[in-house]
Formats: structure tokens, C-alpha cells, sequence
């Protein structure tokens, strides 16, 4: 997946604004002049910036705005994840791309990203926005060895995951999980999680975690009907992002806690959930599909379920539900 344009990319975007040469390039990765000219036509075509330097070749002088695979390994030092990316400019959804990748038996740690898509979804088909470029609009494929009524606590683990590269990416805002798949920041939703599984009767073949986290909209980006629930990273940091960056550290930081989770459990993982939790310890409301739940939220239990504690004292567990605060 690695190919030859993306190796010459490498190489400009490493050779820190100084000029190489077309013969440079030719001789050090074994091919033609005619060859590499054809590769920085593309690049350009991409919306790569060169200078021409006499006798002395191309200078980078921007890259566009995109979250392809060429700039991603720069900054990547995962082992797995993200290793193969799948990048489009538009899709229906990451998810379905990512179940007809599982079927054509993609590795663990495979990425599914696009600058946009036509139908993303969330929860039980509800529709996702997903403006072009402004956001990450991607599905994660994993393949870890754990049973099937596991997959619930993918859904926190990731949760977990991107609430910690955010903290450590940006530093004016405090994000919150609410249980199970938000992260809000302020109040206002600026991150969803879709987990979808992949299983035979005792294993799970993958997992399918889908992430939509709103980047650099400005409120009028969003539709009218999420612009009062709905915030990006830009809103709240008050400078636009780099996404490329934060990607590789969403991708590095899923790496290190669903394998802490499969190497050593819920425990530190239910630990940092609770600490970035906006739902424990607060009165909500959880729709189920068969019933209405109040009471104060306890806490998570090492499946993932939401104790409920009601008005007269009795706990309950939900599994699933929409949650009002
Ligand atoms: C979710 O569902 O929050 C899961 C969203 C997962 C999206 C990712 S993007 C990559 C991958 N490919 C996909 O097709 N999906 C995944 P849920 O909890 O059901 O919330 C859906 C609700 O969130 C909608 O009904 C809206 O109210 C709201 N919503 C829609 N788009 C939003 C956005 N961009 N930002 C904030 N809220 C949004």
C-alpha cells in the first residue's frame, strides 16, 4: 500500500523545505526520470505545491489539507494501526467500505478515511453530517481476540482513547465522555462512536469502530438542526487543526488501550473512563428500546453496562440506550 508516489512524498515532506532533485529521486528509488515527473504531476494534481529550483530541482512549498495515507505515516509510530489506509475522497460510509474489506480479509489495524461522506450513519441508522473536510470520518478495523459479548466495551475503550488524545493534543477545553458513544465538549456533542462486530458463534473475526469527530466546522458548517447540540475541536481550541496530526495520535492512542484492554482488562480503562465521565454522578433520563429509565447514574460496570440508581433505591443496568441529562 505503501507506493512509489507516496515514498517520493515521503521524502519531500521530510527534507524539511530544502530541493531534490528529479535525478536524486530516479537514482535512489530505482526508477525512471519520466517516472518520477509523472508522480509529481499527480501530486500536484492532489493539490501538492512545488517550487522549481534551477539546476537544483522540486521545492515543497504547502501540502493540501487532506488526511491520506502518505502524510499519516509520517507522523504515525503505531505498530499496527493505520498501517494500511484505505483513503477516499468521498464515500457513502466508512462502515460499509470497512465490511467489505473485513470479508476481503484486511488485517487488524486497517483504516477506512474520507474527506466526506454521502451517508454516514450513527446509532440504529440515524443519519451522521459529515461536511467535507472539516472533519474524521473514519473506520477503524480490528481484530482482537476477545468473545463476542465483549464488543460493547470497544465502544469505551475508544471513547477512552480519543478523550486522551485530545488532552494531550489540545489545552483549552476539558472534553467529557457521556455514556456510551459521545464525547461532548462544553455540552455539545463533538464526537460519535459507532462499534459494529463481525462474528462467528464464540469469536469475534473484527470490529468495526467507527469515529466521526467534527474538526474545523464553524457553527454555520453544521445544519441548523445541530447547531445549538453540536461543536468542533476549532470551535472550542479557537484555532484551526491540523488533521492529519490528530489522527495519528487518535490512531496511537487506540492502539495502546484496546491492547491494554485485551492484555489486562477493563480495570484501567473503566479507571480514565469514570475520570473523563460528564454521566456519573448526575440525574438522566435513558431511553431504551423498551422502556424509560431515571435516576442518578452510579457508575459502569466491567461489561460497560450504566447502573441506574431509581427514586426508590433500586439499581438498574441498561446495556443500551439514548441518555439525557
Ligand atoms: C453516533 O451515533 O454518534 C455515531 C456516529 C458515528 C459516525 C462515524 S463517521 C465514520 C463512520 N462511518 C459512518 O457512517 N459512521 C461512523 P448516535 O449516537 O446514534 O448519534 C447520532 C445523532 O447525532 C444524530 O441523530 C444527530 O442528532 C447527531 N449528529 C449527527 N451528525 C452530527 C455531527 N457531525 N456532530 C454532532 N452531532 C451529530
Amino acid at each position: 500500500h505503501f507506493t512509489m508516489k507516496d515514498e517520493i512524498l515521503k521524502r519531500f515532506l521530510t527534507a524539511e523545505g530544502e530541493p531534490i532533485s528529479g535525478q536524486v529521486l530516479a537514482d535512489e528509488l530505482n526508477v525512471s526520470r519520466t517516472a518520477i515527473w509523472k508522480h509529481m504531476q499527480t501530486l500536484k494534481q492532489e493539490g501538492y505545491e512545488f517550487e522549481t529550483v534551477k539546476k537544483r530541482g522540486y521545492k515543497l512549498l504547502s501540502v493540501p489539507d487532506k488526511v491520506d495515507m502518505g502524510q499519516l505515516q509520517q507522523f504515525l509510530t503505531t505498530e499496527r494501526y493505520g498501517r494500511q489506509v484505505h483513503y477516499y475522497e468521498t464515500v457513502e460510509s466508512t462502515q460499509l467500505v470497512a465490511h467489505e474489506l473485513i470479508r476481503a480479509g484486511a488485517p487488524d489495524g486497517t483504516v477506512v478515511i474520507a474527506e466526506h461522506q454521502t451517508a454516514g450513519r450513527g446509532r440504529m441508522m440515524r443519519e451522521w453530517e459529515s461536511t467535507e473536510g472539516q472533519g474524521i470520518w473514519m473506520t477503524v478495523i480490528i481484530r482482537p481476540d476477545v468473545a463476542p459479548h465483549q464488543a460493547p466495551q470497544f465502544t469505551l475503550v475508544t471513547a477512552v482513547a480519543i478523550v486522551e488524545a485530545m488532552k494531550s493534543s489540545f489545552k483549552n477545553f476539558t472534553p467529557e465522555i457521556k455514556w456510551p458513544n459521545d464525547i461532548l465538549i462544553n455540552g455539545k456533542k463533538t464526537t460519535g462512536i459507532l462499534t459494529e462486530m463481525v462474528a462467528e458463534a464464540d469469536r469475534i473475526q473484527a470490529l468495526l469502530i467507527g469515529i466521526g469527530i467534527n474538526v474545523n466546522q464553524k457553527i454555520d458548517d453544521f445544519p441548523e438542526q445541530l447547531q445549538t447540540i453540536a461543536t468542533s475541536i476549532a470551535i472550542e481550541e479557537g484555532e484551526p487543526v491540523e488533521r492529519v496530526h490528530f489522527v495519528a495520535n487518535v490512531l496511537e492512542s487506540l492502539e495502546k488501550y484496546s491492547d491494554e484492554y485485551v492484555k489486562n482488562g477493563f480495570g484501567q480503562i473503566k479507571q480514565l473512563w469514570e475520570q473523563s465521565s460528564g454521566t456519573i454522578g448526575k440525574r438522566v433520563k435513558a431511553t431504551t428500546l423498551r422502556e424509560v429509565v431515571e435516576g442518578e447514574a452510579v457508575s459502569i460496570t466491567e461489561s460497560g453496562v450504566l447502573e441506574i440508581r431509581q427514586a426508590n433505591g433500586e439499581i438498574k443496568g441498561i446495556y443500551s440506550a439514548d441518555i439525557e441529562l
